[in-house]
């Protein structure tokens, strides 16, 4: 039956009929809850049909399967883009309206499954859905957090974090799979027995399965993420209970817990702590197993599994998958040791996030050993053959009584890639020089790309609107197809509607920034808009320092025909990176001061939203101008946030980094305000003493701006609270500051003029929608199944 063959009476019976026999309610008594539950209970009636087909012809195919291992799934909601790609707005709008509900108010009624810190989640989230839309049979594999990431909000201007516990309502999306738990093991000893080794680990614990399907557009196809959520092996002590030990008789239970319970809050710091490796190897662990399991069932031989199993590293956070593969083949299946790293490796690919040395991922062998003695063994063992495989050439895959995670995917994957073309090219330059040279065709780029069914087509519905009216809606699935705009570009009539399209959606946020936040705009005013973790490498301190240098320079001279403006920031600081928290009380506090100031608010206004999530993202990023990329060059691998704005008509503010650099190629130099050092001056400038102060003395508005900020221009009650953040930039500024300032704030000018001129916007803006197609997740997962996973799109009934 065809997925959309419902009528909005079908639906409408649907609704009410979960909604007194799953939640036990009637219309008279339903909360907004109860009536969101029963709708997603109705949508996933029909999403589950799809889902069956897609794994009926799956199992008669028996393809290759793509088998996706990230610590990571950035999702958001689930109920909207279940109702968009299965087609079923217009019945579920009639139904909720038919029984007196607003759609919009339902649907974000669904908490953020936020089992991400950005970007590397949120790629994850992207690729399972292109995955489904291209039919591409894949699983991901990851961890059912009970606790995603933290809840921000602001206490005099300082981020708190609180739990977030999107499991606290029932979550309608997934099902439990209690046929395939596994169990998993840590710690213990190593034995011989008749020439194998054979590890008795000593502390267990239960992996359980929980299964969400994953619907591609049309609901032609649907693939399964399957989280595994720790549990004990042994529930709850009765005999100590007996005696009356009532805490340590659940002691047991609560440790197993432990492993699934939060999800790191960090994405720099590498060097982990116990937790974030027994989390590591607990999911790699469970979902090989599942993986070969599932390729045993279906009878081929062990050698074969390279045919059948294409599994992708997101980063080195599963990367023990390379140990623990050759462990499962050969001590546990017999397999030669030799036979069976070519094998692994066969099945193995792994994507690089970052080339920031703090980033990349080592662990002390000592903790290794003792929690995966195994494990360290194998490493030594594949170190030793890769080592006889280069004769002579010895990249180790240990230093200083650590293990490189880095080295280790490597060496264990077929293909290893870049996510932008830049990054690409510096991951051979630098951090894996030494082995792209052993092994120069390991290192592919594959691009990053965004899901346009999300990011575009739910979030942008004026603007879909208006794409389909002119191009039809082919672009959906083949964004590409968005080149055909370039024809209207230059039509008056179009322009028009696309810049309404765009006001629209501004007034819209205004509104929404009103009731929510209780702060006004004016919808006419251009939307600056950073919005992404905050990090030194980011930038957002060159954002606010510019900002506060505008301010002088309003103040000096009200009357100078500024171009209004509203600054918008949001983005999370991992709890314990001191200096990005810092960089965000100064942000409020420069919000309180320059919000607040007569003459200079009705040109500039600051505002940082808390808590951003992949949400407000989709809220914000369709109201946006102006698109802020701003890191110092060679910092950002990628960027996935650059496309979506770019896709919805922002133009970028930005340096040459990452995929900055490919969508300024695409959407062209006039239609991108490109400013700074490119990668090989950041490092050149950062061998001049004093690089700093040259750039401070060279530049008043900068002096001036550093000098207000120090003498407590914006923290009057604590003026030397931020003498590190000023101390940081006067002296070392890693990141560059100072030395792109005046590069920036002349960009900033010329965006500002160029919105000055509306024609010259809006052109400009559709030209960044007409030539984004390229950055479509669909294009980029194309690239990864012929490069790296050798796999094609398989058809459903
Ligand atoms: C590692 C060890 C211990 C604790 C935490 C971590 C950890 C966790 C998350 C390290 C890194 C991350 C996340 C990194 C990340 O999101 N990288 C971003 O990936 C995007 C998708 O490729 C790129 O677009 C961004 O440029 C990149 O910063």
């Amino acid at each position: 039956m065809e997925a959309y063959s419902l009528t909005a009476a079908d639906m409408r019976d649907s609704i009410l009929r979960h909604l007194a026999y799953e939640l036990g309610t009637d219309p008279g008594h339903a909360t907004l809850h109860d009536w969101r539950i029963a709708l997603s209970l109705a949508v996933r009636d029909r999403l589950v049909d799809r889902w069956f087909a897609a794994n009926r012809a799956t199992r008669a195919a028996q393809p290759k399967r793509v088998y996706y291992l990230s610590m990571e799934f950035l999702i958001g909601r689930l109920l909207e883009d279940a109702i968009v790609n299965l087609r079923l707005e217009e019945q579920a709008g009639t139904a909720l309206a038919d029984l007196g509900l607003d759609f919009d108010a339902v649907i974000q009624n669904e908490p953020d499954a936020a089992l991400g810190n950005g970007g590397l989640g949120r790629l994850a989230a992207c690729f399972m859905e292109s995955l489904a839309t291209i039919g591409c049979p894949a699983f991901g594999y990851g961890i059912r957090y009970e606790n995603g990431l933290f809840r921000q909000s602001f206490q005099d201007g300082r981020q708190i974090e609180e739990p977030e516990d999107w499991l606290s309502q029932f979550h309608a999306w997934e099902f439990e799979r209690r046929d395939v738990a596994q169990e998993i093991r840590f710690g213990g000893e190593v034995t011989q027995k008749d020439g194998r080794a054979v590890w008795t680990g000593a502390e267990a614990v239960i992996a359980a399965a929980f299964d969400t399907p994953i619907i591609g557009w049309k609901g032609r196809w649907a693939n399964t993420l399957r989280l595994w959520s720790a549990q004990p092996l042994h529930g709850f002590d009765l005999a100590r209970f007996n005696r009356g030990e009532y805490a340590a008789a659940a002691e047991p239970e609560a440790l197993a817990r432990t492993i699934s319970r939060v999800l790191y809050p960090d994405d720099t710091t590498g060097q982990g702590k116990e937790l974030r490796l027994k989390q590591e190897y607990f999911f790699t662990a469970a979902s090989l197993r599942d993986i070969l399991r599932r390729f045993e069932a279906e009878g081929g031989a062990l050698a074969d599994l390279p045919k059948k199993a294409a599994i992708q590293l997101n980063d080195t956070h599963p990367a023990i998958a390379g140990p623990e593969l050759v462990r499962l083949l050969h001590d546990e299946r017999g397999m030669a040791l030799d036979e069976a790293i070519a094998t692994a490796r066969g099945c193995l690919s792994y994507t690089n996030h970052t080339l920031m040395p703090e980033a990349l991922e080592r662990w002390s062998e000592d903790l290794m050993s003792q929690l995966l003695p195994r494990h360290m063994q194998l490493i030594e063992r594949i170190d030793e053959a890769h080592a006889a495989e280069m004769p002579g050439r010895r990249v180790t895959l240990r230093e200083n009584g650590e293990v490189k995670m880095g080295e280790i995917a490597f060496t264990m994957a077929h293909k290893v890639n870049g996510v932008s073309a830049l990054h690409t090219d510096l991951m051979k330059e630098t951090v894996f020089a030494d082995l792209h040279r052993l092994h120069p065709d390991r290192i592919v780029n594959e691009t990053n790309g965004v899901t346009p069914r999300r990011w575009l087509l739910s979030a942008n519905p004026r603007l879909s609107r208006l794409i389909t009216e002119t191009i039809g809606e082919g672009w959906v699935d083949d964004l590409e197809q968005l080149d055909r705009l370039e024809a209207s570009i230059s039509d008056p009539g179009f322009l028009d509607a696309y810049a309404k399209a765009k006001r629209e959606n501004k007034q819209d946020f205004a509104e929404w920034l009103a009731a929510e936040q209780g702060v006004r705009v004016d919808p006419e005013a251009l939307f600056d808009v950073q919005i992404k973790r905050i990090h030194e490498y980011k930038r957002q301190h060159l954002n606010i320092l510019e900002t506060v240098a505008l301010w002088r320079e309003i103040k000096a001279n009200p009357g100078a025909g500024w171009v209004p403006r509203v600054k918008i920031f949001a983005g999370k600081a991992a709890p314990g990176y001191v200096f990005a928290k810092e960089i965000i009380h100064l942000i409020n506090d420069v919000a309180e001061v320059l919000n607040a100031d007569p003459v200079t608010s009705p040109y500039l206004k600051v505002l940082f939203l808390p808590n951003y999530n992949v949400s407000l993202a989709e809220r914000l990023i369709p109201a946006a101008d102006l698109s802020e990329q701003i890191s110092t060059a060679g910092k950002e691998a990628s960027g996935t946030g650059n496309m979506k704005f770019a896709l919805n008509g922002a133009p970028t503010i930005g340096t040459l980094d990452g995929a900055n650099v490919e969508i300024r190629d695409r959407v062209g130099a006039r239609n991108f305000f490109l400013f700074g050092m490119t990668a090989q001056e950041v490092e050149a400038r950062r061998a001049v003493p004093d690089h700093a102060r040259q750039a401070i003395q060279a530049d008043p508005r900068l002096g001036g701006a550093l000098k207000a900020i120090s003498q407590g221009a914006f923290s009057p009650s604590d003026k030397h609270r931020y003498r590190g953040v000023v101390a940081n930039l006067t002296g070392q500024d890693y990141f560059l500051v100072c030395s792109d300032f005046t590069a920036y704030w002349d960009a900033q000018r010329r965006a500002e003029a160029a919105f000055a001129d509306p024609a010259v916007w809006h052109r400009g803006a559709a030209c960044n929608t007409a030539r984004a197609g390229w950055f479509s997740s669909d294009r980029t997962i194309r690239g990864y199944m012929t490069d790296i996973w050798g796999t094609v799109p398989l058809a459903a009934e």
